[in-house]
C-alpha cells in the first residue's frame, strides 16, 4: 500500500470500528460494557489502523534490501500507548467525537490504561523515544528487550517512608502486543564444552524456550511503523508429567515455573551493579533470542555472512546486551563455522555500544565464577577476544579479564564498531576518564549523540493548549521538524502573543492543581512557582541539596514573615532502588518538612512541599506542562545526560541547574539569561573533593546551611524520633562525596534570582517563550539522524 492511500478515517468509521470490537472481540454490549472494554475497544480500533502500514514497512525493507537497525535494550518505559497511538495517527478529533457520541468520556477511556513501566528512567524512556522517532524517520528498525511481567514496583507512603509493591501491568489487559508463538527459540545456559575433532561443543545444562510479542509502534502521521519485539520465557517443557504423575503437582508445575523466573521482574535499579545470576541470566536470554532471530531474517534474504555489516546495524543499550559479542561471534563460528577473525570481524562491524553512566558501580563486572558457571562457552570466547585485541594492540595494558571479574564495559568498547557517549560532556569525560586507553588506541570510535526526546509525546501530546498555540503561529510543520520551533522567536516580545502563551501555562497549572486537589487533598495556588524536580533518586542528583534549600527558605520566610515572598511550591516525584537506603531516607526526609511546612501557618502561602508518589511518564506527562521551574541540579560530571532537562526546556520551564550533562547545550541553546546556573564545574568539583574537610568549610561559610543542617539534625522534622535524620547530616558534613555543602550557597543565590525573576512576570513568559523557542534541537529525531548518519549508515525510506 501507498502512504498516499492511507484511509481517512472519519468520526462515524471509528465509532463503528469500537462498537464492532466491543462485540466481536470482547463479547459486550454497550450497556454492559466496562471502561476496560471500552479501552480495550478504541486501542483495538486505533491499532487496526497501523497494521496496513506495518505490512508496508516490511515488505518496503525486504524490497530495498535495506539496511536494518536493531536496538536491544533491558529497558522499553514506554508508558501509556493509546493516546499516543491516536495523536500519531492523526485521530484526535475522531476519537474524542466517537467517544463523545457513545456517551464516554475520553481522559477517563485512556486513562484506563496501565502505564507499562518496562524500564527504571532515562536509559528505558530514551529508548522508547527513539523507537517512536525511527519510525517517524521511517528507518527500518527493531526493539528487543525482555517482557516483564512486574514492570518497575509501585511507590506508595507509609509515615513518608518509600513502600514498594509488585507492578501488575499484565494483570490488566494490554491491547497493544501480538504474540508470536512462531518466533520462539531454544536458549541454553550452563553446562559444559567439549572439543569434538577441534570444535568446541557447548552443551547446555538447562534451557528456556524465548517466546516473541511484538508492539507497532507507529511514526508521527502512521507513514511508516516499527515493531518492538519483546521476549517471555517459557518452558521447554510446560509441566514435568512424570512427578504429575506421581501426584508431585508441585513438582510438575517447576519448569514452568523456574524459566518464568527469567522475566518475571524488571530489575530497580540501572545504576548498581546487580551481582545477581538472574540478572546475567536476563541479560543472555533476551541477547541471545535477538541475534538468532536477527540471523533468521538475515539468512531469508542473503547466503553471505560477509554481508552482515552493511545489513544489520545493533545498538545495544548501555552494556546491558554486551554479550551480543561473544554470542554473535558464538553464532557465526561454532555454529557456522566461520574462522574466528573472521566471525569477530563481522561481529565487530554490526555492533555499537552506547554508555549511559561514568558511575563506577554502574560499569557492568561479573565474576568470573558466576560468567563461566553460565556461560562457559562465552568465557572462552571473551578470552580470545581479548588475546586478539591485545595481540593487535601491544602496548594494551588493561583486559576484559582483570581482578577476576569480567569487565562488559571493556568488552562492550572492543566488540564495537562505534562507541557513543549521550552528551557533549559525558562524550568527552569518557575519552578521559573509563575509556581513557581504549580511546588512545581506537580514537575514530567513540562518537557523541546527544540525547533527545520525541515531540510527539513530550509537547504535542502532553501540551495540547502550548502545542495549539504553537501551530496556529507557525503551522503544524514542527511536530516532524521541531527546529522549526525557532520561528516562534519573532513574537516573543508581541504582547498579545505572550499573553496566549502565559495563558496555556496558567491553565495548565491551574488544572495540575484540581487534579492535586482531586486525587491527593492538596491545596496549591496557582500564581506560585511550580518548582519541580522530578527524576529517580539519586545522591548523585541531589534532592537533597533542593530540600536543604527549601527548609533555609522556610527559616528565612519565618524571620520575616511579612517580606514581599514569592510563593513558591515544590513538587518532587521519584523511586529509590529499594536496596539504596540513603535515598530513601532523603524520600523519608522531605516527606517530613512537607509535613511541617504545609502546616505552619505563617508560611503556608508562601512556600509548599510536596513529594508525589509513584512517579512513571503519566505523572511526568501531567507535570511538566505545568512546571514554571525545571531543577538539574546534579553534581557536575555525574549526570551523563538528562531527558527530563529537555522536556522541561521545550514546555517553557527555565532551568536551574549545573553545567552537567545536557544542561550545557541546553544552556548554550536557550541563553544563558535563560537559563539559572549555579555551582562547580565537572573540573572543580575534582578539585573541591581534593580539598581537606571541604564540607565543613562550606557549612562554616553558610549560617543558612548550618542553620537548615542543625534543624535536620535537632529533630524540627521528625520530633518523635530527632536522630532519625543523623546518617543524612553526617554525611553531609562529613565526606559529602556529592559536594551539596560545596554547591549551597551559589544554589540559594540562582534561587533568589528565580524569584526575583518570576516577579515580572512577563519578563519570565518572554524567558520562558524563548526556552520553548530554542529547544527543537532536543528532538529524538535529530538524535536518531545523528545515529543514522554516523553510527548505523541506515537510510529512512519515508
Ligand atoms: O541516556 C539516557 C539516560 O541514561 C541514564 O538514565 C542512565 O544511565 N541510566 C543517565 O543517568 C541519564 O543521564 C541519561 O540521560
Amino acid at each position: 500500500m501507498n502512504i498516499a492511500t492511507l484511509p481517512v478515517v472519519s468520526r462515524d468509521n471509528l465509532r463503528d470500528a469500537i462498537l464492532s470490537h466491543l462485540a466481536y472481540s470482547f463479547g459486550k454490549t454497550p450497556e454492559t460494557a466496562q471502561t476496560q472494554d471500552w479501552r480495550m475497544a478504541l486501542s483495538y480500533a486505533v491499532r487496526d489502523r497501523m497494521v496496513e502500514a506495518w505490512f508496508d514497512a516490511t515488505r518496503r525493507t525486504y524490497d530495498a534490501g535495506a539496511k536494518r537497525v536493531y536496538y536491544l535494550s533491558m529497558e522499553f518505559l514506554i508508558g501509556r500507548l493509546l493516546e499516543d497511538g491516536i495523536v500519531n495517527l492523526q485521530l484526535l478529533d475522531q476519537a474524542r467525537g466517537a467517544l463523545d457520541e457513545l456517551g464516554l468520556d475520553f481522559a477517563n477511556i485512556v486513562g484506563d490504561e496501565p502505564d507499562a513501566a518496562l524500564g527504571n528512567g532515562g536509559l528505558g524512556r530514551l529508548a522508547a523515544c527513539f523507537l517512536e522517532s525511527l519510525s517517524t524517520l521511517g528507518c527500518p528498525a527493531m526493539g528487543y528487550g525482555i517482557r516483564y511481567e512486574h514492570g518497575l514496583f509501585q511507590q506508595s507512603f507509609a509515615e513518608g517512608r518509600q513502600m514498594e509493591a509488585p507492578e501488575t501491568w499484565l494483570l490488566q489487559r494490554h491491547a497493544w502486543e501480538f504474540e508470536r508463538p512462531e518466533s520462539r527459540y531454544r536458549i541454553g545456559f550452563g553446562g559444559s564444552v567439549s572439543d569434538e575433532a577441534g570444535k568446541a561443543v557447548w552443551t547446555p545444562a538447562v534451557e528456556v524456550d524465548a517466546e516473541a510479542f511484538d508492539t507497532p509502534i507507529a511514526g508521527w502521521q502512521g507513514k511508516w511503523v516499527n515493531t518492538l519485539r519483546l521476549w517471555s520465557a517459557r518452558a521447554v517443557h510446560p509441566f514435568d508429567l512424570d512427578s504429575f504423575n506421581r501426584g508431585d503437582f508441585e513438582g510438575a508445575a517447576q519448569p514452568e515455573a523456574l524459566a518464568r523466573t527469567i522475566s518475571r521482574v524488571l530489575y530497580p535499579d540501572d545504576t548498581t551493579e546487580q551481582g545477581k545470576e538472574l540478572r546475567l541470566k536476563q541479560e543472555f536470554f533476551f541477547t541471545a533470542a535477538a541475534l538468532r532471530d536477527i540471523l533468521r531474517r538475515f539468512d531469508s534474504e542473503y547466503d553471505d555472512p560477509g554481508l552482515l555489516p552493511s545489513k544489520v546495524a545493533v545498538q545495544l543499550n548501555d552494556t546491558h546486551p554486551a554479550i551480543a559479542g561473544p554470542e554473535l561471534v558464538r553464532l557465526l563460528h561454532d555454529e557456522r563455522g566461520l574462522p574466528f577473525d573472521d566471525a569477530m570481524g563481522i561481529a565487530q562491524g554490526c555492533l555499537n555500544y552506547t554508555n549511559h553512566t561514568l558511575l563506577p558501580e554502574a560499569l557492568e563486572t561479573w565474576s568470573e565464577g558466576v560468567f563461566g558457571k553460565l556461560l562457559p562457552r562465552h568465557l572462552q570466547i571473551v578470552d580470545r577476544i581479548d588475546d586478539a585485541h591485545a595481540k593487535a594492540n601491544p602496548s594494551r595494558s588493561l583486559s576484559i579479564r582483570a581482578d577476576h571479574q569480567v569487565h562488559m564495559g571493556e568488552l562492550s568498547f572492543i566488540m564495537a564498531n562505534r562507541v557513543n557517549g549521550v552528551s557533549a560532556l559525558h562524550t568527552g569525560l569518557m575519552k578521559e576518564t573509563v575509556f581513557e586507553e581504549l580511546h588512545a588506541l581506537h580514537p575514530e570510535k567513540i562518537v557523541n549523540q546527544t540525547n533527545g526526546v520525541t515531540p510527539r509525546r513530550w509537547l504535542l501530546s502532553c501540551n495540547p493548549r502550548l502545542s495549539s498555540l504553537i501551530t496556529d503561529t507557525i503551522s503544524d510543520g514542527w511536530v516532524a521538524d521541531l527546529e522549526r520551533l525557532q520561528e516562534l522567536e519573532p513574537h516573543v516580545d508581541d504582547a498579545a502573543w505572550s499573553d496566549r502563551y502565559a495563558e496555556a501555562k496558567r491553565a495548565n497549572k491551574a488544572d495540575l492543581a484540581s487534579w492535586l486537589s482531586d486525587t491527593h487533598g492538596l491545596k496549591v495556588d496557582p500564581e506560585a512557582i511550580f518548582d519541580i524536580q522530578i527524576k529517580r533518586m539519586h545522591e548523585y542528583k541531589r534532592q537533597h541539596l533542593n530540600i536543604l534549600e527549601a527548609i533555609a527558605h522556610w527559616q528565612e520566610i519565618k524571620d520575616n514573615p511579612s517580606a514581599d515572598w514569592t510563593p513558591r511550591v515544590k513538587i518532587f516525584a521519584g523511586k529509590a532502588a529499594p536496596g539504596y537506603f540513603f535515598a530513601k531516607d532523603i524520600i523519608r526526609l522531605i516527606n517530613d518538612v512537607a509535613r511541617v511546612v504545609n502546616a505552619d501557618p505563617e508560611t503556608r502561602d508562601k512556600l509548599e512541599v510536596i513529594f508525589l508518589p509513584n512517579y512513571n511518564v503519566t505523572l511526568a506527562e501531567r507535570l511538566i506542562p505545568a512546571a514554571d521551574l525545571s531543577e538539574q541540579i546534579s553534581t557536575a560530571g555525574k549526570e551523563a545526560s538528562g531527558t527530563g532537562n529537555m522536556k522541561f526546556a521545550l514546555n517553557g520551564a527555565p532551568t536551574v541547574g549545573t553545567l552537567d550533562g545536557a544542561n550545557v547545550e541546553i544552556r548554550e541553546r536557550v541563553g544563558a539569561e535563560n537559563f539559572f546556573l549555579f555551582g562547580m564545574t565537572a573540573d572543580e568539583v575534582d578539585a573541591r573533593r581534593a580539598v581537606e574537610d571541604h564540607a565543613r568549610k562550606a557549612i562554616e561559610a553558610d549560617p543558612r546551611l548550618a542553620r537548615a543542617l542543625k534543624a535536620i539534625g535537632d529533630g524540627v522534622f521528625s520530633a518523635n524520633e530527632p536522630d532519625r535524620y543523623a546518617n543524612i547530616v553526617e554525611n553531609l558534613s562529613g565526606h559529602d562525596y556529592f559536594l551539596v555543602c560545596s554547591d549551597f550557597s551559589d544554589y540559594w543565590r540562582a534561587q533568589r534570582e528565580v524569584d526575583a525573576a518570576f516577579a515580572d512576570r512577563s519578563a519570565w513568559t518572554r524567558m520562558a517563550a524563548l526556552n520553548t523557542a530554542r529547544s527543537g534541537w532536543f528532538s529524538s529525531d535529530r538524535t536518531i539522524r545523528g545515529y543514522m548518519a554516523d553510527i548505523w549508515d541506515a537510510k529512512g525510506l519515508v
